[in-house]
């Protein structure tokens, strides 16, 4: 991993703030100037605020001042990740990752085109579920992973740079809707849920006949990124979560009529929550007792059976029909599955789990301690740590907080009210999410409620709504709301991380892997990328490497003729933090970013004769505007 930091207040590492910087540089017009002018105090921050609500927990962070958890935000049909403060909300950044981005040129870059691979192709994404790694049950910081429901992917960010670095189409499946990661020792494995339900292998056979149509589970490995088995199971599978001793996951599987029309999906009264043996599907893996299927080199295992509760590898828990949310309790005892079309939600007992599979009793359903009724349409529930659940309901527009153990044992038939709050929210709640809560550290501060509609909360903005995430205190026995956010539809699902986990990068790092192959690319043209100007003619293709610091291009024209293909590198060796570069060629849809001490590279082909100005497209310098050169291209 690249340069990381103890103190998030410190200045800038290199000892130059960007402020001083562009300071010292304006008042001397010169590049470079700001660089012996030393440190500047950073920014104070201002006294402790006394926007705190009834609860006593700070609410407002004053200018200045940081959040203290990290949000991470899917951000749905955009296709992205968002990184937001935490209580402030504050949109921090944004993470392109199946979407293209005009800002930093993600999806026009070689670098991104590289881990888009074939997919690069799609220019979008639906991004529902963004999780981050485990070590030992509890985050580590070092990556993010995130669905694409609609072109069946599953991405990963490096949480040093923030920044996709791989990404995978899964086979055999059709749309990924909940992925969730191993918790312990450490994730390890990417358990991702494919959705539909396809002929397999999907190649124009079996296209009338539904009964052949199947789904699975996939398995990715969490650092190769590799597909590493699947399981086919009954149903279309929903969401997922997995347990704190790193053998279970459990999916929500609706459609166990496995139709292909909304009656016939409808029609059964039960559905499932399969619960995965991962140590038995990885023995039959390596014992090679699996099949591949089609083109796929994958193995695949066989995890049907619901009708006789499930098989060796996989236990079907009945539940009411079309279950969705599954969110795991952060003490690891219980799966609770959510509702949605039935009030209830359903929890499992992880214990009962383990008995089942050594064979110690035969229904499924008798691994169910408890069905309370939470509210009408139950979609996902999120912890405190304090033995206090918070459900979304997504009817009645409310965040329900209820008591494990109180509901358990009302269940056993003690007169118990294990309702603790309804809160009303701003409203058709999906998603809700608590502080730390998919982790044995979760810690009860803050909820989020993903609201999908905000209808007469804002100033309208024409038919196209803001999404509502509103902010929750659930630090003391009330839950009190606090803040509105609104945000670009639509966050699905979000996770918020305590600030000390995340050791985000200030700079790049020379070797950086990230775009190591370019880095390789100029060695075998004997370019230094970091000293030299140069263009290298190689028959039709042209390579231009030039470096850029501010406020000039390395090179302030380069000579191409029409119809070749052009492969401008840039390489920013400035050393001052947050200042980036931009290369942008007029009228060639070319435009990219260029962090400080990275190189970034984009090929593109010169069809058009004449003379085409590149400029830096980020702000630099008092003489940014004066930072351009020429492309010229010859008849
Ligand atoms: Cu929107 Cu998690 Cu895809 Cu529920 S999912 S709401
Ligand atoms: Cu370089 Cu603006």
């Amino acid at each position: 991993m690249t340069d990381q930091r103890d103190d998030l207040k410190d200045d800038d590492k290199t000892g130059i703030s960007r402020r001083t910087f562009l300071g010292a540089t304006a008042a001397a017009g010169v590049a470079g100037a700001g660089l012996s002018s030393g440190m500047i105090p950073g920014i104070k921050n201002a006294e402790a605020s006394s926007k705190t609500n009834a609860n006593g927990l700070k609410f407002h962070v004053d200018p200045g001042e940081l959040d203290d958890y990290y949000g991470f935000w899917s951000g749905g049909q955009s296709g992205e990740v968002r990184i937001l403060g935490v209580p402030s909300m504050r949109e921090l950044m944004r993470i392109p990752v199946f979407n293209r981005d005009s800002a930093t040129g993600w999806g026009q870059t070689n670098e991104s085109k590289r881990i888009l691979g074939d997919s690069s192709e799609f220019m979008n994404g639906d991004t529902h579920h963004v999780h981050g790694s485990y070590t030992n049950g509890t985050y580590d910081g070092r990556y993010l992973y995130v669905n694409d429901k609609l072109n069946t992917r599953v991405a990963r960010i490096r949480m040093d740079i923030m920044k996709t670095d791989k990404i995978v189409t899964v086979p055999n499946v059709t749309s990924i809707h909940g992925i969730r990661l191993q918790k312990y020792p450490k994730s390890g494995l990417i358990f991702a849920n494919g959705e539909m339900i396809i002929p397999q292998p999907n190649d124009g056979r079996d296209l009338e006949t539904p009964a052949n149509y199947w789904t699975m589970l996939s398995a990715i490995d969490g650092e190769t990124m590799e597909v590493v088995w699947q399981i086919i199971v009954d149903g279309n599978l929903d969401n997922v979560d997995t347990d704190y001793t790193g053998k279970y996951a459990c999916s929500t599987c609706y459609n166990s009529a496995r139709g292909v029309t909304l009656p016939e999906m409808m029609g059964p009264e039960r559905d499932w929550a399969v619960v995965f043996n991962i140590p038995a599907i990885e023995a039959a893996v390596k014992a090679g007792k699996y099949k591949t299927i089609g083109d796929s080199k994958v193995p695949v295992i066989d995890g049907r059976g619901a009708e006789k509760g499930g098989s060796k590898f996989t236990m079907y828990v009945p539940v009411p029909r079309s279950p969705h949310g599954l969110n795991t309790t952060p003490d690891g005892k219980y799966f609770i599955a959510n509702g949605k079309l039935s009030p209830t939600v359903t929890i499992i007992e992880i214990a009962k789990v383990d008995q089942w599979f050594a064979g110690k009793f035969k229904d499924p359903r008798d691994a169910v301690i408890a069905e309370p009724e939470v509210g009408l349409g139950p979609l996902h529930t999120t912890y405190d740590g304090r033995g206090n659940a918070y459900t979304s309901v997504f009817l009645d527009s409310q965040v329900v907080k209820w008591n494990i153990q109180d509901a358990i044992s009302a269940a056993k038939g003690k007169k118990v009210n294990y309702i603790r709050q309804k809160l009303d929210v701003h409203y058709q709640i999906g998603h809700t999410k608590a502080t730390m809560a998919e982790t044995n550290e979760a810690d009860g501060q803050w909820l989020v409620a993903l609201c999908k509609f905000s209808k007469d909360r804002y100033l309208p903005v024409g038919p196209l709504h803001a999404e509502n995430d509103q902010l929750i205190d659930i630090s003391g026995d009330e839950m009190k709301l606090v803040h509105d956010g609104p945000t670009f539809p639509e966050p699905h699902d979000c996770i918020m991380m305590r600030r000390d986990i995340v050791r985000p990068a200030r700079l790049w790092s020379r070797d950086d892997p990230y775009f190591a192959e370019t880095v390789a690319m100029a060695k075998r043209d004997g370019v230094v990328l970091e000293k030299e100007n140069k263009v290298i003619r190689d028959g039709n293709k042209v390579r231009v490497y030039m470096t850029t610091t501010a406020p000039t291009f390395g090179l302030s024209n380069f000579k191409v003729k029409k119809g070749n293909e052009v492969t401008v590198v840039i390489t920013n060796i400035d050393q001052i933090e947050d200042l980036h570069h931009g290369f942008a060629l007029t009228n060639h849809g070319v435009n990219i970013e260029i962090g400080a001490q990275a190189t970034a590279s984009v090929t593109f082909t010169a069809n058009k004769p004449g003379v085409h100005w590149y400029y830096c497209s980020w702000f630099c310098h008092a003489l940014h505007m004066e930072m351009s050169g020429r492309m010229l291209v010859e008849a």
